[in-house]
């Protein structure tokens, strides 16, 4: 800043000065307006704005004596001048104090003409006028005009503000999401409250120009993922306190769900599919559960948090199927876990094909079968067995070669078995076994040391194969077909 321009200030400031001072004079209470706690003390100026070479100042402030008590005055503008004459006067029974002050010399500008203390009384609680009259100043040369007089109040307040949290609801959940807290603090007296919200113990916002009665919003932001108890505190200026405070949860995590049972890719017969799951949330007490079937809904309702479920879908048709079950917390926070399983309602089939209907020479017969598993969503074959002669059912990977020892009539069943233990069986085949007798004459004699002697060292496909020779189903015409041959000799059938 130059020189020149706070020259320039100065210059304006005392223009503005002798303008107010030539322009008006106002004698005020001041404050205008203030709110005690009842009981305590307070006090006022009878200020005035502005005089010049003031000699001689008088008032009376009138004040209800069942609310306060004035206990003391106390000179302004004229204090420290040599007085020509001063009067005081307290009277509490009628409720006024009067105050003259007259000085040798003279005063200008503006100040309290006196400050005057007050008691209160604890009880009592209203606005209460302060008001003016008689007011008269002097200077040397006569009245200085007063143009205004301002009277004052005084408000004694024993009520703590009420507050009233209207959202959130007490009980209400929050998600991830921020959490606005709308209130009002409503005070008997005071136009603006000094307000602090805690989340627990936490001060969490604060401001001291809330207005009374107006609904305040305030967004809190996002809560850790706990239960929150929000209070709201409103202080009424004069030190009494209302407060409320709201319950909230904040839960920022879905739920959790895992399906116990079935597990996916399971196989189904014509059997009741039961799903079974468990769901746990990090806060819910109660959680929404949805099973849906192929995208259908097949039940809604609620679970404990924690707890397990079972639900039986009944039997299901053949092919595949998607059990999903939904789960969402109080939040709408949600989750999912989907199966997908198999039924196979049909039966597989078994034919046999070897041995059939006639007498074998070897001494063992050949199994042969095809086995399927029918349907659309066929499981597919998971065991077969033949049964020789009713002794049992003796596992088999496929088809095989079983050996026979006993001459005679025998019958063979083949059983299979589906992924699901759905079972079937073939026909069952009788057939004769005469061991040795290639050329079926009823007795193994030299023509079938013949038959066996052309077919000697052949394989299936070998021009001089020989089926009927193969007397050990090996495929080879060979030495354990003459062994057994040799062995059979001379039987008769
Ligand atoms: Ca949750
Ligand atoms: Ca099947
Ligand atoms: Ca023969
Ligand atoms: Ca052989």
């Amino acid at each position: 800043m130059t020189q020149g321009s706070i020259i320039g200030v100065i210059v304006v400031s005392c223009l503005v000065l002798m303008a107010s001072s030539a322009t008006a004079t106002t004698v005020s209470v001041e404050p205008t307006t203030q709110i005690i706690l009842s009981g305590q003390n307070f006090s006022v100026n009878v200020s005035v704005d502005a005089v010049t070479e003031m000699t001689t100042e008088g008032a009376i402030l009138h004040f209800d004596p069942s609310a306060m008590q004035a206990t003391e005055i106390i000179e302004g503008l004229t204090s420290g001048h040599t007085p020509f004459i001063t009067v005081t006067d307290i009277d509490n029974t009628n409720g006024f104090v009067l105050f003259t002050y007259s000085i040798t010399d003279n005063v200008s500008g503006s100040g309290p003409l006196a400050t005057i203390k007050f008691t209160t009384n604890a009880s009592k609680e209203c606005t209460f006028a302060l008001n003016l009259s008689d007011v008269e100043l002097y200077n040397e040369s006569g009245e200085i005009t007063v143009d205004a007089i301002n009277n004052g109040t005084v408000k004694l307040d024993q009520t703590p503000p009420m507050v009233t949290i209207i959202a959130p609801t007490e009980g209400e959940w929050f998600d991830s999401e921020d959490v606005w807290i709308n209130f009002t603090a409503c005070d008997n007296k005071a136009d603006i409250l000094y307000v602090e919200i805690y989340d627990g113990v936490t001060l969490k916002w604060w401001n001291d120009s809330v207005t009374n009665c107006i609904e305040t919003k305030v967004n809190l932001g996002i809560l850790d993922d706990c239960n929150h108890t929000i209070t709201v505190r409103a202080n009424d200026t004069v030190g009494k306190i209302g407060e409320a405070l709201v319950n909230i949860s904040v839960d920022r995590y879905p739920p959790v769900i895992e399906i116990l049972s079935p597990s996916t890719c399971t196989w189904f017969d014509s059997e009741n599919v039961t799903v079974i799951f468990r769901a746990w949330d990090n806060k819910a007490d109660v959680i929404n559960y949805s099973i849906y079937l192929d995208d259908s809904l097949v039940e809604q309702a609620t679970m404990t948090n924690g707890s397990q479920k079972e639900k039986d879908l009944g039997v299901l048709t053949e092919c595949d199927h998607t059990i999903r079950v939904n789960v969402t917390d109080k939040v709408e926070k949600t989750n999912s876990s989907e199966v997908t399983i198999h039924v196979d309602l049909t039966k597989p089939r078994v034919v046999l094909q070897s041995p059939v209907t006639r007498t074998y020479a070897s001494a063992c017969v050949r199994l042969i079968f095809v086995a399927e598993d029918l349907g659309t969503c066929p499981s597919g074959i998971n065991w077969t067995a033949y049964n020789l002669d009713e002794t049992g059912n003796v596992t088999i990977a496929g088809n095989t070669t079983i050996p026979i020892g006993t001459a005679g009539t025998h019958n063979v069943t083949v059983y299979v078995k589906d992924k699901v233990d759905k079972g079937n069986k073939s026909e069952t085949i009788t057939f004769t076994i005469h061991p040795a007798d290639i050329d079926f004459d009823g007795k193994v004699w030299v023509s079938d040391v013949f038959q066996m002697r052309l077919a000697y060292n052949s394989h299936p496909g070998n021009g001089n194969w020989n089926i009927d020779a193969d007397l050990d189903c090996n495929d080879h015409v060979w030495v354990g077909d003459v062994n057994i041959l040799r062995n059979n000799y001379t039987n008769k059938y």
